[in-house]
């Protein structure tokens, strides 16, 4: 993997939603992504924030899982993911 222990780059760092897709997000700021980052600060509140080649929404929207903006199988996937799992 291409994801170094303490490279920052807030737009195209591999390490955004490089984790497993199991673990919790933890404290990740909006957009996550739906999935933790790999790296040092995967799942805290100094994660990277997920990056969708536009840029971010203003309103969240309900059922918007990983804030792209759009509600559409990726979310439906994320929620099956962890449905009735043990975070
Ligand atoms: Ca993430
Ligand atoms: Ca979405």
């Amino acid at each position: 993997m291409g994801c170094k222990r303490g490279t920052i780059d807030e737009v195209t760092s591999p390490c955004i939603d490089a984790g497993d897709p199991m673990s919790p997000i933890g404290l990740e700021p909006f957009p996550n992504g739906g999935i933790i980052n790999m790296g040092a600060y995967g799942g805290t509140s100094e994660a990277s924030k997920s990056y969708f080649g536009k840029p971010v929404c203003e309103t969240i929207v309900a059922g918007d899982i990983n804030g792209d903006c759009e509600i559409n199988f990726k979310d439906f996937w994320f929620i099956a993911l962890h449905w009735l799992g043990n975070p």
